[in-house]
């Protein structure tokens, strides 16, 4: 290796190690557990809480594959007080995000699709496939992965995390957008046709925070007033087993939110109160 190609190697190692020991407050170290060096767990293991919504799609693989007996589901706070932010959980991903799947050798795989990607690939002769039949439909199921991880995903937390009014509410036009956009990428009842596949299962645990908060804490009439077809999907996707257990999981993660009063804690419920911005987006 060049000594440039070195001196870089050597800072980016550098960064990441500064990445996983110094984010929890040094107070918080002291309490942590010691962190498993080289965790290698017996089975591939998925690292997610209930409420998450980007774990809950893997957890619905699972489930439907009917892999649990293969398959470990812990919570990041196994590796450290801190969860995804402890510094084992960094060590395996340094973004600091859940889901994570550890396999038995010691890779670590961020990232909701990729592990996905994974379990669909690696049990492809276990339960349903969750693939829709034909190249077109698969498309589409992608697309409304795509859909959901790029124009989504990294807005949702408008819905429950601290932030400016103004930004917030312009993140909420985003997602009603965005619902329309879904009304026209529906096939019918589910994302890609007939059976349920990978595209639900990339949507279906966000409309659980849709359809729990937009009513309640910003004075949505409906997620689905003038969506018909996002309404027959998400009735269709409730009368799914798996999909069902999932929504209840996620559900009871946002009762707690709701007990531990999140929206007044954070000042949201405040904002909407002020009424200056069109939060039920009419
Ligand atoms: N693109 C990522 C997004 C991961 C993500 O943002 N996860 C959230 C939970 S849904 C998280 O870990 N939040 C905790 C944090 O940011 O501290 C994926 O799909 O896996």
């Amino acid at each position: 290796m060049a000594p440039a190609t070195r001196a870089a190697a050597s800072r980016r190692q550098q960064r990441l190690a500064a990445a996983a020991t110094t984010a929890p407050a040094a107070a918080d170290a002291a309490a942590a557990p010691e962190a498993p060096a080289g965790f290698r767990p017996e089975k591939p293991t998925l690292f997610g809480v209930p409420v998450s919504n980007c774990a809950a799609q893997n957890r619905f693989i699972i489930y439907k594959k009917a892999l649990e007996g293969e398959v470990d589901i812990q919570a990041p706070k196994l590796l450290g007080d801190k969860g995804v932010k402890s510094p084992a959980y960094l060590a395996l991903n340094p973004q600091g995000k859940m889901p994570l799947m550890v396999l038995p050798d010691g890779t670590a795989l961020p990232e909701s699709q990729v592990i996905e990607a994974y379990l669909l690939d690696k049990y492809s002769g276990v339960g349903p496939s969750l693939q829709p039949p034909t190249p077109e439909l698969r498309a589409r199921a992608h697309l409304a992965r795509r859909v959901h991880d790029l124009y989504i995903q990294p807005i949702q937390g408008c819905m429950y995390k601290k932030m400016d009014a103004a930004d917030r509410c312009d993140q909420l036009q985003s997602i009603a957008f965005q619902l329309d956009v879904l009304e026209e990428l529906v096939e019918g009842p589910f994302v890609a046709g007939e059976e349920i596949s990978f595209g639900d299962a990339a949507l279906f645990p966000t409309f659980v925070f849709f359809t729990e908060i937009l009513p309640k804490h910003f004075g949505w009439a409906s997620v689905f007033e003038g969506r018909p077809k996002l309404a027959a999907w998400w009735a269709a996707v409730q009368a799914d087993p798996e999909a069902a257990r999932v929504i209840a999981e996620m559900r009871n993660g946002l009762a707690d939110w709701e007990a531990a009063k999140r929206w007044d804690t954070l000042g949201i419920s405040a904002q909407v109160a002020d009424g200056s911005f069109n939060w039920s987006c009419s």
